[in-house]
């Protein structure tokens, strides 16, 4: 970029109210990049003749390879129009589902959106996400030349067809809209209920006062609005409002409505396509009348031109300039940062369940910071940083040779001039010493070296380079915005990361803290750390900034060692966390990776660090089996970041396994028909009966088991019995445990704190309402005889303690609830029970970690503690404590090393009964509550085997665009992997089918090379994870009647897809894997006959 522009955006940046922070936003392959280009060309950083070309944004070469967008990149723009003048922040953002992390990363920093639509495929779901963020929209309708060439519609209908497409987006946002105005309603209802001083509302629920109320309509598009602009990115024109009304009021005499139809048609479309005709027919008479009647001057080459392209773009960018027509109408409609509204504001400034009120004092008077967006010296520096993105460190400007400016250029001159005088006079013998500009005598220098003195002058100008460690480094750069304050260079901040809380600095920080002493205390999630470089983000370039005032988005270098994937920013330590991004794919896709030579495991470990940070989506894990895992959005998504792994960050050559697949084990109810879709009879019944008698064989000795599938079970060392019933959730419940998640964690978290005795955590109302909300769906869901007050015995949910399953504690001894915490906590063996509770907590959680079909992760199984028998144990107990008096303190410190859980009076118990040797049972058994963990595991794991197993596979929804010729080999190729169509239904106006289907994710890798192969590229799949669902066939079953038998042959595995993936994942892990090494013996022997 050449300087004087530089500066002119540095003054553009302190015009606030003229400033836009946009993004691009559409479905993969609309054309955002294209348009982009267009609107970057109009700023002259790349010429007009590459526009479209060249997509400048997508500066990775595997974007430019694959011709997708794989990352957010950000670039400032200049427009001016009339006396204003515009500085345009524009993000393209990718429009692959797997990259969508990035484009709310986009999101978050931006107060518009032009979303851009196919003007032949028509509307796009992703309008929702600029709804979920609360930015606004403008409208973009591109490829209009493809109504015009391809599709070969007339002027007229084309006209209809657009109609139709505004209509069908508007209908879009209508819906959306109507539930978001219902649902604030909502909220306002609950929370007028819960105060009810404050207003006195009438009983009667009017669902649609809401409505009626609220101004919609400059929420819809449409060209009389200002909102939609119509264009050809690839050909450089585009027209929207402006144009519009030119010609609708200029014209003397437009009647509005019925004429305006016709007139948009014969004054707009028809002459666009007239020039369309007249250029690709190539007829000269015709263009040259077009362009002289425009009053065009179009550039000899392009006359000259024999592509009609080019031609095209020539007359067209010049006629209807698409820079001006977008940038226009973003000028024009969209919010500039001052007009940021307070309930996005509060909605940013609230993680979780937290309200704007219940937050610190201090805080919520940063609200009026934000809204001010001040840049005097006083207001606070709040920025927000959602995205980390690494870029080679030698493109730093920093790192670059800069061009000289006209002093240096001087200055250089007068060093030549002197040399070559000194030359001069050296050749005459003498050596005069002149006095140079600044009044200090020039040392003359031996032959060949540069002198130093002014280039030292020269570096002290440069800032310092950040990255001196030198070779091939990748630098993080903070994609962020500034909300509030001036950024500058230097500048001393708090990085707050997402789970810090200001509530706990302000109690360990007394009262009046001023300005942040060294000695700050040590509060989690927040460091303290200067701004070292700021940079303005030029897409493909970096330009280094001094001072970035409030309202724009820049780049932030030297924050890698303090943030590490999205953090806030802000002068003072009072600011909340703004909320975390929200993702709407989620990782699913996972490798295991490893180093093709062992010894660079280090570097391995290193990139795959510095790949988590710069990516916003991906997670890296390291396996209990010591694998290292990368998990990642789709298919695309991984091999970005394989890539990225092997070229920027570990830069070793790595070996990838296959993908793994994860998968949930579950139960299910006796099934009614058999496989051969019968109703299960009587016969087959005493089968299932024989068979389920022959699998119960297999549960060792010492474990019971009754008809209805309760296990009991006793710890080796015969002091405790548990007995233990397995049930699957209903559907719903296992949804809802699901969505609630975060909520059960936190309802976690204050429980262990309320153990702890701190009081401190007060439960805010809103929580509470949450919860009970949250239980009350449960009870709603788990009615009739078998589920009676489960809701209320519910003890724990689990794996990690938030998992989709139950555990319900039935045992009248000892009560525990989920929702009360433990009852009768006064009496002495109640402590106890709650002390030996943790293991059995313990050993559902390691239960449910992993089950037994394949020891993977269980899902919507509730497991029913009926009975816990600790009656041996107390009299043991007791009688030890009779033996040993009472001497002996009851305090329950100290501890064996083995043991995994630390639970108070247990231990005191064995230690005391290790120590005198007087109980040999628990002495080579090992500690009790050790005992109970894993007793308690083999009960869960014995009570589902007894049940009939299912595994559950992960769904990806499919959507799937394509026309009606290639229908069929889109269904084969689902068909074959095993997808499931869920609906079809054919765009208006157009011969495209839009196809609904689900598909497993074991099966989706090279689904969409296969569909795009199988339909020569007509037909492309978006795939995003879904749900989790139960696959019918069971992974145990063999045939039992003589249809099946018949149906399915002896070995049956043919059909047995559940069975297969079992084996595929014990395989994997290792484990014991139940097939036959030889298949077909008899077929062996024929061929060595042959022989
Ligand atoms: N005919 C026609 N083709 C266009 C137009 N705009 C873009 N294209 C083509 O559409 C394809 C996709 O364009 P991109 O700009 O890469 O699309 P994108 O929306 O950035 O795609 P992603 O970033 O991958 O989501 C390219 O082949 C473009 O040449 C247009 O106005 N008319
Ligand atoms: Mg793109």
């Amino acid at each position: 970029m050449v300087l004087n522009s530089l500066d002119k955006m540095i003054q553009l940046q302190k015009n606030t109210a003229n400033i836009r922070n946009i993004c691009v936003l559409a479905h993969v392959d609309r054309g955002k990049t294209t348009l982009a280009d267009c609107l970057i060309s109009s700023n002259g950083i790349i010429s007009s003749h590459l526009a479209g070309k060249l997509r400048y944004m997508d500066s990775r070469e595997d974007e430019q390879i694959r011709g997708i967008t794989m990352k957010s990149s950000a670039i400032s723009l200049h427009y001016a129009t009339g006396n204003e003048e515009y500085l345009i922040n524009l993000i393209d953002s990718p429009g692959h589902v797997d990259f969508s992390s990035d484009v709310s990363t986009a999101v978050r920093i931006c107060d518009g959106c032009i979303i851009v639509v196919d003007a032949v495929e028509g509307v796009c779901p992703q309008v929702m996400d600029s709804w979920l963020e609360n930015i606004h929209p403008v409208l973009v309708i591109n490829k209009i030349d493809h109504l015009i060439v391809e599709l070969k519609f007339t002027p007229q209908e084309a006209y209809s067809h657009l109609k139709s497409i505004l209509e069908q987006i508007n209908a879009l946002t209508g819906t959306l809209f109507t539930s978001k105005v219902l649902e604030e309603r909502a909220e306002r209802e609950t929370e007028s209920q819960a105060n009810p001083n404050s207003e006195q509302g009438e009983q009667v629920y009017d669902w649609s006062t809401g409505l009626e109320d609220t101004d919609d309509c400059h929420l819809y598009f449409s060209p009389e609005q200002g909102n939609v602009v119509f264009t050809s990115a690839i050909d450089g024109w585009g027209f929207g409002e402006t144009f519009y009304f030119e010609i609708t009021i200029d014209s003397p005499t437009v009647v509005r409505d019925n004429t305006e139809k016709l007139l948009f048609v014969q004054l707009i479309l028809e002459n666009l396509w007239s020039l369309y005709d007249a250029v690709l027919k190539k007829d000269k008479d015709k263009i040259d009348k077009i362009v002289t009647s425009l009053g065009l001057k179009i550039g000899a080459w392009e006359a000259r031109h024999s592509d009609p392209k080019v031609q095209i773009n020539a007359i067209c960018s010049l006629w209807l300039p698409i820079s001006h027509a977008a940038l226009a109408m973003v000028c024009q409609k969209l919010p500039c940062p001052l007009d940021i509204t307070a309930q996005r504001m509060e909605r940013l400034m609230c993680t979780g369940s937290q309200t704007f009120d219940s937050l610190p004092p201090e805080t919520q008077a940063l609200k009026a910071a934000f809204m001010k967006c001040g840049s005097e010296d006083t207001a606070p520096v709040i920025m927000f940083v959602s995205k980390m993105f690494a870029v080679d460190a030698k493109a730093l400007p920093q790192n670059k040779p800069r061009p000289l400016t006209q002093e240096e250029i001087a200055q250089r001159r007068e060093r030549a001039r002197q040399r070559h005088a000194e030359k001069l006079a050296a050749a005459q013998g003498q050596a005069p010493l002149e006095p140079t500009q600044d009044g200090s005598a020039i040392e003359t220098c031996p032959k060949g070296e540069e002198p130093r003195g002014d280039e030292r002058q020269v570096e002290s100008m440069t800032p310092k380079p950040v990255l001196q460690e030198g070779n091939n480094q990748e630098s993080f750069i903070a994609f962020a915005q500034v909300f509030s304050g001036v950024a500058r260079r230097g500048k001393k901040i708090f990085v707050l990361g997402p789970k810090y809380s200001p509530l706990e600095f302000l109690r360990r920080v007394p009262l009046g803290f001023s300005a942040p002493p060294d000695g700050l205390p040590q509060v989690p999630h927040m460091a303290y750390c200067a701004l070292e470089n700021l940079y303005l983000l030029m897409g493909r370039e970096l330009e280094y900034l001094e001072e970035v005032p409030p309202g724009n988005v820049l780049g932030i270098g030297g924050l890698q060692d303090f943030v590490l994937k999205s953090a806030t920013l802000c002068s003072l330590p009072s600011c909340p966390p703004f909320i975390p991004l929200n993702f709407e794919a989620t990782p699913i896709v996972r490798v295991a990776v490893e180093p093709k030579h062992p010894s660079e495991m280090p570097q391995l470990v290193k990139g795959m660090k510095l790949l988590n940070q710069a990516d916003p989506c991906v997670q890296i894990l390291i396996q209990e089996t010591g694998e290292h895992v990368l998990v990642t959005a789709g298919e695309v998504h991984l091999q970005r970041c394989l890539d990225d792994l092997k070229e920027r960050f570990a830069k070793i050559h790595i070996s990838v396994s296959e993908p793994i697949i994860p998968f949930r084990e579950t139960i299910t109810k006796p099934p009614k028909v058999d496989m051969v879709n019968e109703e299960i009879g009587k016969q087959q019944k005493v089968a299932v009966i024989h068979q389920m008698k022959e699998d119960q064989s297999k549960i060792p000795e010492g474990i019971q088991v009754d008809s209805d599938g309760l296990i009991t079970i006793t710890t080796p060392n015969k002091l405790a019995t548990l007995s233990v019933r397995a049930m699957p959730l209903p559907e719903e419940v296992t949804q809802i445990l699901e969505e609630n998640s975060d909520l059960i964690r936190s309802m976690e978290q204050l429980t262990s704190s309320l153990n702890e005795g701190e009081n401190t955590h007060m439960i805010h109302q809103k929580t509470q309402e949450k919860i009970w909300e949250f239980k009350g769906k449960l009870e709603q869901h788990l009615t009739g005889r078998r589920w009676r007050n489960i809701v209320d015995q519910i003890w724990s949910f689990g794996p990690r303690k938030c998992g989709p399953n139950i555990l319900v504690n039935k045992s009248e001894d000892f009560q525990n609830s989920v929702w009360t915490g433990p009852a009768d906590k006064a009496s002495k063996e109640a402590s106890r029970y709650r002390d030996l509770g943790n293991s059995i907590v313990s050993g559902f959680q390691l239960a449910t970690l992993s089950g037994p079909m394949c020891e993977e992760p269980l899902m919507g199984v509730c497991f029913v503690l009926e009975k816990w028998d600790l009656s041996k144990f107390e009299e043991q107990g007791a009688s030890d404590l009779a033996k040993e008096g009472q001497e002996e303190n009851e305090t329950c410190s100290g501890g064996n090393e083995n043991q995994e859980l630390q639970d108070g009076c247990s231990e005191g118990f064995e230690k005391r009964t290790s120590q005198k040797g007087e109980s040999p049972l628990t002495d080579c058994y090992g500690p009790f509550s050790g005992q109970l963990i894993a007793t308690m595991k083999e009960a869960c794991r014995y009570a589902l085997q007894v049940k009939p197993q299912r595994l559950m596979a992960a769904m990806y929804t499919c959507d799937i665009m394509a026309t009606g010729d290639v229908l069929g080999r889109v269904y084969a190729v689902l068909s074959k992997r095993e997808g499931r169509v869920l609906q079809e239904e054919m765009k208006e106006g157009t011969d495209m089918f839009i196809i609904k289907a689900v598909l497993p994710v074991a099966e989706s890798f090279g689904f969409a090379d296969e569909i795009r192969k199988r339909t020569s590229g007509l037909a492309s799949p978006q795939l995003v994870f879904s749900h989790w669902e139960i696959i019918p066939s069971d992974p145990f079953w063999v045939p039992t009647t003589e249809e099946e038998y018949l149906h399915f042959g002896e070995k049956a595995d043919s059909e047995n897809q559940a069975r297969k993936y079992m084996n595929a994942v014990r395989k994997r892990k290792g484990l014991y894997v139940e097939e036959k090494i030889v298949e077909h013996a008899e077929k062996q022997r024929t061929l060595s006959k042959n022989k």
